[in-house]
């Protein structure tokens, strides 16, 4: 097996591990309503819709996603509760379907903004990336662009130095735009390929958040014109609803091309991964599923609705196609 293969399941692994409470909240109810039910009819429909819904999925992708499955069955002459199961898999991936995603920053000279509410894990998901990157030979530099606790400068200096990459910071109450300016300078004379910004993203005052998102992007416009920008927003997974009205409102004051969902590790609604890609039709990139540096995966949702609906036989099948 390759190196990279044995990566590859040790990640299914954990995803199927983290995400056993959400499982345990979806897929048991749905088998018990697919072996409980004996004809395919109205009542049976809506037991499915209240599991979805009970999971997170919200209702925006729920509603799509038994429409889907009605168009299904009709089409294929389905008349066994059962055999809807691939067909409800397979109606949630194509639901969850945003086309390719793109990781060009990590190959390009690249400057990464990481945005999101208090205490949902951007410091710690700068820091996990920083190591991802890192470990592929990049040359990382971080920024600590939250400049609103001094105690943020310090986590993310820890960070840093897990990661061993170099860090930028200013004083508390500095201005973030000024670390930044500070950071790109640094990101130049050193040739980095990646700048990674953790900032404090107060949504509280939206006016305030989107004029120092303003001031940050027009910085990088005059002073790193060359960089590829990315602009990440990481939601708490265990917040569930609520990540996905956080997703809306950064969606309207920036220009989100990924999230990052945290703490995937013992949420139950990790369905919600599913309505962010279904409702807002932006890429989850990564999810974090601990709190350690590995403890950050990029996103599949293929694989995510597989490992959420995989029960012990088709686990070993999975890893048995990862090994090949
Ligand atoms: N279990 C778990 N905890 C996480 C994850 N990501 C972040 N955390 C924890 O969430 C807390 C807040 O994280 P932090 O990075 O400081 O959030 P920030 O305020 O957005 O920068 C910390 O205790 C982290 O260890 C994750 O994927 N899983
Ligand atoms: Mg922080």
């Amino acid at each position: 097996m390759s190196g990279e293969g044995k990566e590859k399941k040790g990640f299914f692994k954990r995803l199927v591990q983290g995400l056993t409470k959400t499982r345990d909240q979806i897929v048991s109810g749905i088998d018990s309503i697919f072996s409980g039910f004996s004809s395919i009819d109205e009542e049976f429909y809506e037991e499915i819709e209240e599991i979805l819904i009970m999971g997170d999925l919200g209702v925006h992708a729920t509603t799509e996603i038994i429409e889907n499955l009605k168009v299904k069955v009709k089409e294929q002459h389905i008349k066994e509760p059962a055999q809807c199961k691939e067909l409800l898999i397979s109606s949630i991936k194509e639901q969850m379907d945003v086309g390719e995603t793109a990781y060009r920053f990590e190959d390009e000279k690249s400057v990464v903004l990481v945005i999101g509410v208090n205490g949902v894990g951007k410091t710690t998901s700068v820091g996990k990336l920083a190591g991802k990157l890192k470990d592929q030979g990049k040359k990382v530099v971080l920024a600590a662009a939250d400049t609103f606790r001094a105690a943020a400068g310090e986590q993310l200096s820890e960070w840093a130095n897990r990661a061993g990459v170099e860090m930028i910071g200013g004083q508390e109450g500095a201005d973030p735009a000024a670390v930044v300016y500070d950071a790109v300078a640094a990101a130049k004379a050193r040739n980095a390929d990646v700048l990674l910004c953790d900032t404090a993203g107060r949504l509280h005052n939206k006016k305030n958040l989107m004029e120092e998102l303003k001031k940050i992007h027009r910085i990088l416009e005059k002073e790193y014109k060359e960089a590829f920008r990315e602009t990440l927003v990481v939601l708490d997974g265990t917040t569930g609803q609520n990540a996905l009205a956080q997703a809306k409102q950064f969606s309207e004051v920036a220009e989100i091309s990924g999230i990052i969902l945290t703490k995937m590790d013992g949420t139950a609604k990790g369905g919600i991964a599913v309505a962010i890609q279904s409702e807002l039709g932006i890429p989850v990139k990564y999810i974090g599923v601990g709190e350690t540096i590995d403890d950050l995966q990029k996103f599949d949702s293929e694989q995510f609705v597989n490992a959420l609906f995989s029960t012990k036989e088709n686990l070993e099948e999975e890893e048995n196609h990862v090994d090949s």
